[in-house]
């Protein structure tokens, strides 16, 4: 079946990276990406449309426009920013899904891709290994919404067959695109720095374990599980993905057999810190081993090493 798919949020970390492999997969012709604002360049033949998720009159005269067989959802607001301005994310995090679970419904686009996130977890659950079913107490706007986006989203596929697939992302590093507004950035930023000052000073403590993963997982996982046949799938909420776990003082270490010069130091009394210890030190992902086969591919060292040579050549 030939596939057209429209991406909400395709500016951001994952959007960027994700149109590029999406076009790469089902052409340049079916893929329409879509932000707020346009991108800074947009090569030739790429489709581009400018939409706020939050106007649904204009999301629904794209999908009439495009007629989507597939909607990736990934305009959000992160953690960080979302404790800055509670109510937009709020807004945006749940009126931006309703409107696209509702337009879903009404123009029978059956298959969407909306991600979650680690931030759904709270201090009431588990920290080591956290499973994909326990209590779930986020205290962060970002993980509020998300963890309310995860019971709509498995509400619209029992009542109305959606297929919607989504993951609880952990922190994604990556090279090509900053991340925006996360707990998890300083995982990003300590390698622009280290290649830019040959320093970094962390907004998180040295020993604040959290659960990341290389973007090229992260696109992987993205569209293994899309691909994966419906039947084999037992979690309509969203699945658990472990990535890596490591703390700011173990990622300075890895640097450092690269850069031995590279200087890290930790500022106290940062917001993020408690949002960070709120959230698991790392997660347990079986149901996505079992259920589609998942397998991580980059460990903290190679994640290392890409992350320095992309940088430094670029
Ligand atoms: C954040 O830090 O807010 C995000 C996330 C873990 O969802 N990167």
């Amino acid at each position: 079946m030939k596939e057209t798919i429209i991406i909400l949020g395709s500016n951001g970390q994952i959007g960027s990276e994700l149109t590029v492999a999406l076009r790469k997969k089902f052409g340049q012709k079916n893929v329409i990406a879509s932000d707020i604002r346009e991108p800074q360049s947009i090569e030739e033949g790429d489709i581009f449309e400018v939409a706020n998720v939050l106007d649904k009159n204009r999301l629904k005269d794209l999908f009439i426009k495009y007629k989507p067989t597939q909607i990736y959802l990934l305009a959000a607001m992160l953690s960080a920013t979302g404790e800055q301005y509670p109510q937009k994310a709020w807004d945006l995090n749940m009126n931006g899904l309703l409107n696209v679970l509702d337009l879903a419904v009404e123009l029978g686009i059956k298959k969407i891709f909306w991600p979650s996130s680690i931030a759904v977890f709270g201090p009431h659950s588990p920290k080591i290994d956290t499973p994909q079913y326990c209590i779930m107490d986020p205290n962060s706007i970002y993980g509020i919404s998300k963890l309310a986006g995860e019971r709509l989203v498995e509400y619209y596929h029992a009542k109305y067959g959606l297929d919607i697939r989504s993951i609880r992302y952990p922190g994604i590093i990556s090279w090509k695109t900053a991340p925006g507004g996360g707990t998890t950035d300083y995982a990003v930023h300590i390698f622009f720095d280290a290649i830019a000052k040959g320093k970094y000073e962390c907004f998180l403590s040295a020993d604040t374990a959290l659960p990341m993963m290389y973007m090229d997982d992260a696109i992987r996982a993205t569209l293994e599980l899309m691909d994966a046949p419906a039947q084999n799938l037992t979690i309509h909420s969203s699945y658990n993905l472990a990535g890596i776990s490591f703390t700011p003082a173990e990622i300075a270490q890895e640097i450092k057999k690269i850069l031995p010069n590279f200087e890290m130091s930790y500022a106290e009394g940062d917001p993020r810190q408690a949002i960070a210890d709120s959230w698991p030190k790392s997660i347990n992902d079986e149901y996505a081993q079992k259920d589609w086969n998942w397998k991580l591919a980059y460990n903290l060292e190679d994640l290392t090493k890409e992350m320095l040579k992309n940088l430094k050549n670029n």
